[in-house]
């Protein structure tokens, strides 16, 4: 592909398909060297378009073999086939159109469409795999009734599943068996399914709200079967919340997952067949850390919301993503805050938003949650699309209030079941539910940029009364110069000695109460604007934007006391952590000002008091006072950095370095108290409270060895009596980073001779070593690309090793001589050819060239080079080329 063969596609040129295709049948035969693929669509031509009578089909990376038109077998001259689509140039009105074609999906690297993964077949069709698969309306808005036929060996694939419900299975001649599909629902291509191989599962019953009962597997290899309890309890978990909090029922009678090894993302919501990648389903205390635990059970949660939020109500087209992906994060992120601590849920939420989102916001690839153009789809599963986008439902589920925005939800499907549709559609199922009005509120979807708040206050003594004054702006981002005002719900209050205050706004009208009077949300919609507060008997601290009540930035120039206080006495849990992050990084930066000019260097008294009070404090959840001493990571801090003019990776990782073990030395008692405290109970699965203080204990022995390497002692006993993955990678990564050569050789030795039969584990293992940030980065990574564990075919092994590289170990990566750029590059050009998506994604470090100042040419130089590489995938060029421009 080059530059000059690629299509942009723009919002503003969408066309209602000529075409409908009521009915869809495809028979599969599987093969050892490739598969036969027979469909016969019922097709009908929709009257708008009657003049012109071509049909143009989607189709790639495969041969025809033969087309007919209603039982007629089309001559040569009849249709004409290009790299990517089949035209037919005369169709009737109604029709069957049967196809015949070969696909080769065990040479299928690029993990879309139907491929292999080990012996396993499975499917990827999001966004546009199911082209690999058939001649077809590869397009959300065309939706059909599925009937598959699958062919192949009993013995190699005893399990043959495609969506919906089993109809026929029947043994045939020559060791082969077939089994036949129908799912009832209508749905767009990109949710079909297949799976075919040597599984066995796991199964568990769901009785749904009007009584029916649904069957619940689980699909994994052998070895894996014992791996399966705490997903299928998710899933069960989640079901029964989705009705009683959306009132939304399953609506088939069985419900399949299947995890495979090699999986371009987390997991895929094809109609009652989950495809999953084998890391957010497989679970065991020995393998898996309690954060893997919890990002299993939000997984599942997330692609079983997706049965209505996206299924039953589709997309119209590929820019309205945000419309399924933003709304189940939203609900996604709902229902782990209801089943484990809200706080600490949205702590990690913004932690996400503002470290990968913003910075997005902030790059060459920024766009609104609703793009207006693309290139390649698959780049646009972003944290816009998804994290933003989930802010976007959220914001409007602050301004409504649940009940409004259960009516709003309620009417949403009600009105679109079984239709594919925009995020228009949405809001305004949301405004007529409410009475409220969007309109402007709208710009979230069109305009780019992430917003800024600069709030100053004022008190006046005398007349008693408090005012915040409120800007807002949103910087320029590509293709956008002018932004008009949002709407921003800005949740505070105000804190005085002796707590939160009552608040009285002046000019509210009486009659809006709210639950709690030392709450509010602001409405900023203007430019400028003041909230004047009455009756305010001292001089406040103003606790501002509450658990990240819109995705902006705040400005407000809080001293060091102001935000200790906020920090220990705030009611808000989600402010308290806020406050903490802000005295840490500011505290980061000075002590990088300190250490660049040679001054000497001292650790703030306050924040040690602060910090000591939070450690002796046993009442507070152990869990927030981890995400409290939870320091801000390198990635954030270059990207707040270069908020500021620009970003000193060197500077900054020695800095942050500096300040964790400064802490750690001033409170090194307090630390191995706690630390010794915490004894942790082992059960079967993880408990909330065992996660809670497991995340203390580790971060208390992380502050330990930073003060003192002599506390590896501890590392080292943890390391081996660990009982979880939890204690034992913890403590795996403190000898990792901090032992002298021999005991981190031994210990990563002895960690990969007792796990190197769990895939898995052995991606743990590879990411550790990725992330050291001693001089010999670089080439341990190259050292492992080698290593018989390694495969650059299997993106979680690539993610771990050359994500967990250019994403985490920013000193090396951002070597001046420039060899983490190339290392990347490299890499980027290898994979361009084998799986363009994961290429394309991996490249994200280096579109952020402009964040820093002394190293921005050798980025970009990088870039250059790529550029300049013959059959640049669409994916990777379009990356490349927008952070050229
Ligand atoms: N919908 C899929 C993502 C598909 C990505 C295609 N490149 C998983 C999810 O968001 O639930
Ligand atoms: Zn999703």
């Amino acid at each position: 592909m080059t530059a000059s063969n690629l299509r942009t596609v723009y919002l503003k040129d969408y066309q209602p398909s000529a075409y409908l295709i009521n009915r869809t049948e495809l028979h599969f035969h599987l093969l050892e060297d490739h598969v036969i693929v027979s469909s016969r669509l019922h097709l009908l031509r929709c009257a708008a378009s009657a003049q012109d009578a071509s049909l143009t089909l989607n189709g790639e990376e495969m041969e025809l073999l033969s087309v007919s038109i209603d039982g007629i077998r089309l001559a040569e001259e009849e249709y004409s086939v290009s790299a990517e689509s089949l035209v037919i140039h005369r169709v009737p009105e109604q029709c069957v159109i049967a196809c015949e074609t070969r696909i080769r999906p065990q040479e299928n690297t690029a993990l879309s469409g139907l491929y292999k993964s080990r012996n396993l077949f499975c499917t990827q069709c999001e966004a546009e795999g199911f082209r690999r698969i058939t001649y077809y309306l590869d397009r959300p808005d065309v939706m059909s009734v599925f009937t598959v036929t699958i062919e192949g060996d009993r013995e190699r694939y005893p399990v043959l599943l495609s969506n919906g419900n089993l109809i026929e299975a029947q043994q045939l001649a020559d060791g082969l068996h077939s089994a036949v599909w129908h799912d009832p629902f209508p749905k767009p291509a990109y949710l079909f399914a297949l799976v075919a191989g040597d599984l066995e599962h796991v199964e568990d019953r769901f009785t749904t709200m009007s009584n029916r009962e649904v069957t619940l597997r689980i699909y994994v290899e052998k070895k894996d079967i014992d791996k399966c309890g705490h997903a299928m309890r998710s899933l069960q978990q989640a079901m029964r919340w989705d009705e009683d909090i959306y009132g939304r029922e399953y609506d088939l009678d069985i419900f399949n997952i299947v995890a495979v090894d090699d999986f371009n993302m987390g997991a895929m919501e094809n109609k009652s067949l989950n495809i999953f990648n084998t890391s957010c389903v497989l679970c065991s205390q020995q393998t898996t850390t309690d954060l893997g635990f919890q990002r299993v059970q939000s997984i599942v949660a997330h692609e079983y919301f997706h049965n209505w939020s996206g299924n039953r109500v589709t997309c119209r087209d590929w820019f309205q993503l945000s419309l399924k992906e933003g709304f189940t994060v939203f609900r996604d992120s709902q229902f782990s805050a209801d089943v484990g601590s809200p706080t600490v849920k949205r702590v990690e939420d913004v932690t996400l938003l503002r470290s990968l989102q913003f910075a997005e916001d902030a790059g060459p690839m920024s766009h609104p949650i609703r793009p207006e153009s693309f290139i390649e789809i698959n780049n646009f599963y972003t944290a816009t699309v998804y994290e933003k986008g989930a802010e976007v439902v959220r914001m409007i589920h602050t301004l409504l209030g649940a009940e409004s925005f259960r009516r709003g939800s309620d009417l949403y499907f009600e009105r679109h079941d079984g239709q594919a549709v925009t995020c228009e559609d949405f809001v305004l199922a949301m405004e007529d539910a409410s009475g409220v009005n969007l309109q402007q509120f709208r710009r979230w979807y069109s305009q780019a940029g992430t917003p800024q708040l600069n709030v100053q206050d004022e008190y006046d003594e005398h007349a008693k009364c408090y005012t915040l004054h409120v800007e807002q702006s949103c910087p320029v981002t590509p293709g956008q110069a002018k932004k008009l005002p949002f709407v921003i719900p800005l949740a505070m209050g105000l804190l005085g000695e002796a707590g939160n205050l009552p608040l009285r706004l002046r000019d509210l009208p009486a009659d809006i109460e709210t639950s709690d009077n030392t709450h509010r949300v602001l409405t900023v919609n203007q430019p400028k604007q003041s909230f004047v507060f009455e009756g305010v008997s001292e001089r406040p601290v103003p606790s501002l934007l509450r658990g990240l009540s819109a995705p902006v930035r705040l400005q407000f120039e809080y001293s060091s006391q102001d935000l200790c206080a906020l920090m220990r006495r705030d009611s808000d849990g989600f402010v308290r952590w806020d406050s903490a992050q802000t005295l840490l990084t500011r505290i980061i930066f000075e002590v990088e000002q300190q250490l660049l000019s040679g001054a000497a260097v001292v650790l703030d008294q306050l924040l040690i008091e602060a910090c000591s009070d939070l450690l002796r404090d046993h009442s507070l959840d152990p869990a927030m006072v981890a995400e409290m001493f939870r320091l801000p990571s390198e990635d954030y801090l270059a990207e707040q950095a270069s908020q500021a003019g620009g970003a000193n990776v060197d500077s900054i990782h020695h800095a942050r370095d500096w300040v964790r073990s400064a802490l750690g030395q001033a409170l090194a008692p307090l630390f191995l108290a706690r630390y010794q405290g915490l004894e942790i109970q082992q059960v079967d699965a993880p408990e909330a409270t065992q996660i809670a203080d497991r995340s203390l204990r580790n971060m208390c022995l992380a502050y330990l060895v930073s003060a003192n390497v002599d506390n590896l002692a501890l590392a080292t006993v943890q390391y081996r009596e660990a009982t979880n993955m939890t204690d034992r990678q913890a403590a795996l990564k403190e000898i990792a980073f901090y032992a002298d050569h021999k005991l981190r050789a031994s210990t990563l030795e002895n960690f990969h001779q007792k796990w190197r039969h769990e895939a898995l584990v052995v991606n743990q293992w590879l990411q550790v070593q990725a992330a050291i940030p001693d001089r010999e980065g670089l080439s341990r990574v190259k050292a492992l690309m080698t290593h018989a564990d390694f495969e650059l075919g299997n993106p979680n092994k690539v993610r771990a090793l050359v994500g967990g590289f250019v994403n985490q170990n920013l000193v090396n990566f951002h070597h001046l001589d420039g060899s983490g750029y190339r290392f990347l590059g490299d890499v980027v050009v290898k994979l361009n050819r084998l799986n363009p998506q994961l290429a394309s994604r991996l490249l994200t470090p280096l579109t952020k060239w402009q964040r820093y100042p002394a190293r921005g040419t050798l980025m970009r130089a990088e870039l250059e080079r790529l550029s300049a590489e013959p059959a640049l995938s669409p994916d990777v060029f379009e990356v490349v080329s927008k952070s050229l421009q």
